[in-house]
């Protein structure tokens, strides 16, 4: 295997991990999707408090799914492929830190569903979005119809889904799609930007990620008892005494450093 597939790099807490084949437009094939499996088994070496997914170079985030490789599959081969990065992309939204992808050109099909599968997106203004699955005589196979509806609402997202067609990053952020969006080149510092304005109380950090991302996927009441056992969670853990004793004696608090090495990799 290419480790070179997938880049990973951590600093100051916050790790970075680039897909890199940008002579395919970083196209997302069996070999970038066991390349980033073995990154998240080793997360938590470098214990991150955020994670950026992005792609390399200056064209594109991920131009979708490797065509050329799916063009032979099988009906039960693509079945187990959609299952292995249903997988893969269920391990990098549960991970107990906030994921962001830095969207820096193209994020078409598989692409905009691994953009989907990160909590926040920034986009670069060249940033294209689309589904154009069903130009091809297929569907999305890696969450996109299911996540895309949950984001901006069900006939915006079939609209995207029916027509295949692409919209600029503007037009992304004014549907929910995208959160913020920088200049051409930007992407990265804007995620890294982004990161570093996030809470350094990582276990409320977690907890509220826990809560708001697994709360969707339940109903009101069960929603809000998922709520209430995460709110009970932070008492357990010394950044709520430390916190609120920071704010009583006006300075700014020191939340704990580590969290994910303690807690295991996942949000569940
Ligand atoms: N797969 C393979 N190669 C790709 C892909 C891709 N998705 N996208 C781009 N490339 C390659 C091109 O073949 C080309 O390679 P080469 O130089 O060797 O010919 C290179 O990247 C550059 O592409 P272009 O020359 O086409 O560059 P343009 O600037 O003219 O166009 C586009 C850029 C618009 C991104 C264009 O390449 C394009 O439309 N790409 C395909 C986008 C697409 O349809 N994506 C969806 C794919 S399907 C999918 O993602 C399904 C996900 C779920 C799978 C479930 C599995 C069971």
């Amino acid at each position: 295997m290419n480790e070179e597939t997938v880049l990973y790099a951590c600093e100051d807490g916050i790790a970075t991990v680039t897909i890199n084949r940008p002579r395919a437009f970083n196209a997302i094939n069996r070999e970038v999707v066991a390349a980033f499996n073995a990154i998240l088994d080793k997360l938590p070496e470098s214990d991150p408090r955020v994670l950026i997914l992005t792609g390399a170079g200056e064209k594109a985030f991920i131009a979708g799914a490797d065509i050329e490789e799916m063009e032979n599959m099988d009906p039960i081969e693509a079945v187990d492929y959609s299952a292995s990065c249903h997988r893969l992309l269920d391990r990098l939204s549960s991970l107990p830190i906030p994921v962001i992808a830095a969207v820096n050109g193209f994020a078409l099909g598989g692409g905009l569903e691994f953009a989907l599968a990160c909590d926040v997106r920034i986009s670069a203004d060249n940033g294209v979005f689309g589904f154009p699955e069903v130009t091809l005589g297929i569907i999305p196979g890696w969450g996109g119809t299911q996540r895309l509806p949950r984001l901006i609402g069900q006939g915006r997202a079939l609209e995207l889904l029916f027509t295949g067609k692409r919209i600029k990053a503007d037009e992304a952020a004014s549907l929910g799609i995208v959160n913020q969006i920088v200049p051409k080149g930007e992407a990265l510092n804007g995620a890294l930007l982004f990161a570093r304005g996030i809470s350094r109380a990582r276990t409320a950090v977690a907890n509220v990620k826990k809560a708001a991302t697994m709360g969707l996927r339940c109903g009101l009441d069960t929603g809000l008892s998922l709520e209430a056992g995460c709110f009970g969670n932070c008492f357990a853990h010394p950044d709520q005494k430390e916190g609120m004793a920071a704010f009583k004696e006006k300075r700014e608090a020191r939340f704990e450093e580590k969290s994910l090495k303690k807690k295991g990799c996942h949000v569940s």
